[in-house]
């Protein structure tokens, strides 16, 4: 029944007449129904540490809008958390961690990850899975070693993210180890997603842009190559297509795509890839500006239409985002796209 669905043919890099549709970040704070449940909670990691909300949650925009594919309900720094850090969300700044690393001894001191202390994301998983239409497959995520290590390292989010890049110039060799500590802990956690009942995995490159095309080969894409490697060499997880989103990274596609990676999803900047060095390698996510949903509806018809046109001949097509729907936008906004796509 999945193999089926739109979403995995495209992942197989079929191409199709209609492209599937979903949008990262379609579940949050741009909807009511969300803002409802959040009221509950004090602390956001409470409310992604209960499995029956997260699935509540999960499907909020799979009812609304009817979309091709469900994305678990969970956040990218579960794993720091299940590494001792102390992760919290603080209202109007984000997360920040009690405990980041801050020395090389700290790396060394880390605790071994146990995936179990993770078991509040699979029951979320498999509640999902079970709640969910037949037909409509389940993205599992985690967030990428380079991105998780740029939070624990800085200990909250930041625009230049200076302590962490200060941090891997001087700690150059316990740097590596955290990433490599990092990369089997992404492994493990997204080996018990796919268990727990996840059909796709997406891994969030989300501080790709911190990195220059040189820095970000060492410190982040050799260690998403090494991740993928280890999913795509595992029984478990080999048959799980895997989507690689980085945002904005200063190297071109066709580096994304020398990573095992089935799909690139593309941030929004990413206009023009080269789709002939794309074609039968990888499927294409994306990749229009989140920002143009704050725009009028003919607005949004001419920007969307650019990339569908862009896109109609394409084997393996996602309609997406650049980047994740913003808590600024109206649900009316993303009726409409939705709609728009399936109608073009
Ligand atoms: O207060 C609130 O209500 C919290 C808002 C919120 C939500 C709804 C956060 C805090 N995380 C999430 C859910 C979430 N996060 C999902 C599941 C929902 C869905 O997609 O439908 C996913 C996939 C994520 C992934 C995530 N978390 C990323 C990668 C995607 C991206 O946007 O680049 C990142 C960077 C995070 C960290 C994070 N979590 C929350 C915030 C506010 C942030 C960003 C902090 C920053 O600006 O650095």
């Amino acid at each position: 029944m999945l193999d089926k669905s739109l979403f995995i043919r495209a992942l197989n890099k079929e191409n199709l007449e209609t492209p599937p549709i979903w949008y990262m970040r379609q579940a949050g704070r741009y909807m009511p129904e969300y803002r409802e449940v959040r009221k509950r909670f004090n602390n956001f990691m409470d409310m992604c540490k209960n499995p029956d909300v997260c699935c509540e949650l999960a499907m909020q925009p799979i009812k609304e809008f009817k979309l091709d594919a469900s994305i678990l309900f969970s956040d990218i720094l579960t794993i720091p958390d299940a590494f001792n850090l102390g992760v919290s969300f603080v209202e109007g700044k984000g997360p920040v961690f009690s405990n980041p690393i801050k020395t090389k001894q700290d790396v060394d001191n880390l605790p071994e990850f146990d995936p179990n202390d993770l078991d509040y994301v699979y029951k979320a998983v498999k509640y999902i899975r079970a709640t969910l239409p037949e037909d409509i497959p389940l993205i599992g995520f985690c967030g990428s070693p380079w991105t998780l290590a740029a939070y624990s390292i800085e200990g909250s989010s930041s625009k230049s993210f200076s302590f962490t890049k200060n941090y891997i110039v001087e700690n150059e060799k316990a740097a590596n180890i955290f990433l490599k500590k990092l990369t089997n802990a992404c492994f493990l956690y997204l080996k018990e997603q796919v268990i727990a009942g996840a059909n796709a995995i997406q891994i969030f490159d989300s501080w790709a842009n911190l990195l220059s095309e040189k820095e970000y080969k060492k410190w982040s894409l050799q260690y998403i190559d090494e991740l993928i490697e280890l999913l795509k060499n595992d029984q478990v997880t080999s048959n799980i297509p895997v989507i690689l989103f980085a945002r904005e990274p200063k190297c071109s596609s066709s580096n994304l795509i020398e990573t095992s990676a089935d799909c690139i999803s593309l941030f929004w900047t990413m206009r023009t890839p080269n789709l002939d060095l794309m074609k039968n390698k990888v499927a294409i996510q994306g990749n229009l500006n989140p920002a143009i949903l704050l725009e009028s509806n003919e607005v949004i018809k001419e920007e969307t239409y650019k990339i569908l046109d862009m896109y109609k001949d394409y084997p393996g097509y996602i309609f997406n985002l650049g980047h994740g729907i913003t808590p600024n936008i109206s649900p009316d906004k993303v009726k409409f796209l939705t709609q728009l796509v399936r109608e073009y």
